[in-house]
């Protein structure tokens, strides 16, 4: 027992380095993200992103995951395998946005995109829908440089809505859901659906209106200042 404690030691060490390049992978988003909602706001006077949230998945989540992936317990395997245990959810305004913001992170050059699913464009049965990016990206440390994958979950209110009550409710529940049920998630998965495309729909209608008084006011302005300028010619 007390010959083993030296190894226990290492192994305490390298278990806290390897969950540490997760939390600085995430930072590392974390920032990225930031950066595209400052410049966004600053520049285009608009801000897709509703809110940010990231999180590095549970130790039992972890071993889950393991058993249903066949994975070893080597910390290489698991980095590997399991390539969501940095993970980060991006909550946007407009289904349009999520693309648009998935488009920036993917032009990156130290972004590599290693995955995408599209539960947007291909609903899992349950109805289901995000967009996600399995991105890995290079972290450096005193020592080393080290590359790290990160899930990248990007949604909007009403799939966080869907997914979160889903999941409580049903998700990971290891007996047969029966078809009513199904049926039903399905169905409220649908109408969240359909209410993202009517509030994307009026926004693209007022930002018309918008853009029609915007012409309109320079319009105004441009002829007011010409004749501010003849005047002041005479
Ligand atoms: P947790 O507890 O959130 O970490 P893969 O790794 O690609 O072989 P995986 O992980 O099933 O297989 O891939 P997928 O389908 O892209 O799912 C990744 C994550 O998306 C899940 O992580 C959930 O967070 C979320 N997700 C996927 N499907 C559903 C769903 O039907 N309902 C809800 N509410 N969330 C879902 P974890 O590890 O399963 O869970």
């Amino acid at each position: 027992m007390i010959q083993n404690i030296p190894n226990l030691k290492e192994l305490q060490q390298e278990i806290t380095r390897f969950l540490l390049q997760y939390r600085f992978a995430l930072k590392e988003i974390e920032t990225k993200v930031e950066i595209l909602q400052e410049e966004f706001e600053l520049i285009h006077e608009y801000n897709p992103i509703e809110h940010v949230t990231s999180r590095i998945k549970s130790p039992q989540s972890i071993i889950n995951k393991m058993i249903k992936k066949g994975c070893t317990s080597s910390l290489t395997d698991i980095k590997e395998n399991i390539r969501d245990i940095a993970g980060v959810r991006i909550i946007c305004s407009f289904t349009e946005d999520i693309y648009k913001i998935g488009d920036m992170l993917k032009n990156q050059k130290d972004v590599e995109v290693v995955q995408i699913k599209d539960y947007i464009k291909n609903p899992k049965a349950n109805g289901y829908r995000s967009l996600h990016l399995i991105v890995k990206i290079p972290i450096f440390m005193s020592d080393r440089m080290e590359h790290v994958y990160v899930e990248i979950q990007i949604r909007t209110i009403a799939m966080v809505f869907w997914a979160s009550l889903e999941h409580k409710i049903y998700y990971k529940y290891n007996k047969e859901i029966p078809k009513h049920i199904q049926d039903s998630l399905r169905d409220a998965a649908q109408q969240a659906a359909e209410l993202d495309k009517k509030m994307e729909d009026l926004n693209s209608e007022i930002n018309i209106l918008k853009a029609h008084d915007a012409s309109k006011n320079n319009h105004h302005f441009t002829t007011e200042l010409l004749a501010k300028f003849s005047e002041f010619l005479s």
